[in-house]
């Protein structure tokens, strides 16, 4: 595991509140405000389904760093 990753994996694990190993809307939200992004949950959902590549609705550490690689 290289420091990029590491410190990625640190930051989905603050984010996944629940501890369930994937981050889901209302998580991802907090990731958006963090970032003084305004966005609704419409959009958040949008978020989502894009980068949901396995359709279980929610982003496990795979899609959360393809994720932040397009923010
Ligand atoms: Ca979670
Ligand atoms: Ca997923």
């Amino acid at each position: 595991m290289d420091n990029i990753h590491a410190t990625t994996q640190d930051l989905f694990d603050h984010y996944d509140r629940d501890k369930n190993g994937t981050i889901n809307v209302s998580e991802l939200r907090a990731v958006f405000q963090d970032m003084n992004r305004d966005v609704s949950d419409e959009e958040i959902n949008g978020v989502i389904s894009e980068m949901d590549l396995e359709k279980d609705g929610e982003l496990n550490i795979d899609e959360f760093v393809e994720l932040l690689s397009i923010l």
